[in-house]
């Protein structure tokens, strides 16, 4: 057997053992009659379609709710690709998005509503919007954000579907994709825009032909496609950071968890892979591949979701996105601790200094020196032993943080190691 037969095999085998993981982490799309996600070793089926794909939104489960072209249906599949219900929703659904508390929200241009769906208990509310909605994205507020294309207007409403605010913006708005910093990107068909959170335009700038959808990172930066140009343009804070050129119309982006972001080429007939340095580091040939919106989660988890934990490694989403980890991988961690917690059991108090005086004069060893460094100071000294004792017993300054919940390390670059 040869070595690359070996690690095929070990990853088929990994295909088959570990379906949740691959189906958290990889990315889904669709094609006309199948539901895929994307692995380390290529593409596996999920689900048998009736017909093509529309919109994907990924659940804090690692499955996801899907919505297809001609059924008029939304379709709730789990991490193994079981069907768990179907919602009938008389026309078309165009995009869909995910609540931190589960509820999931969709756009129908054909009755300019959006809907929201309880999970077990079908639609249970529909709220008006301006003439034709297609894109859909929840903020870190919790509000719900909404395009009309025909209306050149995006709304907003507050996480029970009323009315915040109406929004003008440039010609035929398409796809957007709510801000970490706040407010809103918008995909317009003559353009690129960035809106604050009460509605005003902060940036626009015509860049690539008809963009039609976005997605953001892990840094915060705004990814387009633009579906005549094919062309991945990024924006951050200063502006346009990178255009890529990509195959033929891609109509999906969703950023991954590892930094790198996948794009779904319809007419090229691929799925490629960015790496958060604008490089392509990978071209899936696949027939047709079809889908837009939170392909993997990550949107749902960094906006809708920040301060969830959705991989249980016991880091926030947010806080691993800023720390530069995979929020949608546990293996993926910065260390955690609490300042002043030298002995690890979770509170200071007098047993910490004392551990600390025993590690300063060499008597014991630590493997999260950073939490002796009381005072983040960069410096372990008899000073941090003394700030717990003043602490304790005087009411002194608490520890810097993290405290007095566990977290990482704030300014690592300049820490004393810790191990999780
Ligand atoms: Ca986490
Ligand atoms: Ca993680
Ligand atoms: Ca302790
Ligand atoms: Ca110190």
């Amino acid at each position: 057997m040869s070595f690359s037969t070996k690690i095929h095999l070990f990853w088929l085998c990994c295909a088959i053992a570990l379906p949740s993981f691959l189906h958290g982490q990889g990315a889904w799309y669709g094609d006309q009659q199948t539901l895929w996600v994307q692995g380390e070793s290529g593409s596996t089926p999920i689900v048998n379609l009736s017909s093509d794909l529309r919109a994907i939104a990924r659940t804090a489960s690692g499955g996801g709710w899907i919505a297809i072209e001609e059924n008029n249906q939304v379709i709730h599949v789990d991490s193994s690709g079981a069907v768990i219900e179907v919602i009938e929703t008389v026309v078309g659904v165009q995009s869909l998005v995910i609540a931190a508390s589960g509820q999931v929200w969709g756009t129908r241009p054909g009755l300019d509503d959006v809907i929201r769906i309880e999970s077990g208990a079908g639609i249970v509310s529909t709220h008006p919007v301006g003439s034709v909605p297609y894109g859909i994205s929840i903020d870190t507020e919790g509000h719900i954000w909404v395009s009309c294309s025909y209306a050149n207007q995006i709304y907003r409403l507050d996480d029970s579907g009323q009315w915040l605010g109406t929004y003008p913006v440039g010609f035929f708005p398409t796809g957007i994709s709510a801000a970490a910093a706040g407010g809103l990107w918008v995909a317009e068909k003559e353009g690129l825009t960035r809106l604050s959170s009460t509605g005003e335009v902060l940036w626009s700038e015509t860049v690539g032909t008809f963009p039609i959808a976005v997605t953001t990172d892990l840094q915060g930066r705004a990814w387009f496609c633009c579906q005549t140009s094919n062309e991945v343009v990024v924006v951050g804070d200063q502006g346009v950071e990178s255009v890529i050129d990509v195959p033929d119309r891609p109509l999906g982006i969703a950023a991954n968890g590892d930094g790198s972001v996948t794009v779904v080429c319809r007419d090229g007939a691929s799925l490629v892979t960015i790496s958060g340095e604008f490089e392509i580091v990978s071209v899936e040939l696949v027939t047709n591949p079809n889908g837009h919106g939170d392909l993997t989660g990550l949107q749902r988890a960094l906006l809708a979701d920040p301060l969830g934990d959705q991989d249980l490694d016991g880091v926030s989403n947010i806080e691993e996105a800023q720390f530069g980890f995979n929020p949608l991988d546990a293996s993926s961690v910065p260390a955690i601790f609490i300042r002043g917690d030298t002995n690890r059991d979770g509170v200071v108090d007098l047993t910490d200094a004392i551990h600390e005086l025993l590690v300063l004069f060499g008597v014991e060893t630590s493997p999260c020196l950073e939490a002796l460094d009381v005072d983040d100071d960069s410096r372990l000294t008899l000073g941090d032993a003394i700030r717990i004792l003043d602490f304790v017993f005087s009411a002194g300054p608490a520890p810097a943080a993290p405290f007095p919940e566990y977290g990482p390390d704030p300014s690592p670059a300049q820490g004393f190691p810790c191990t999780p």
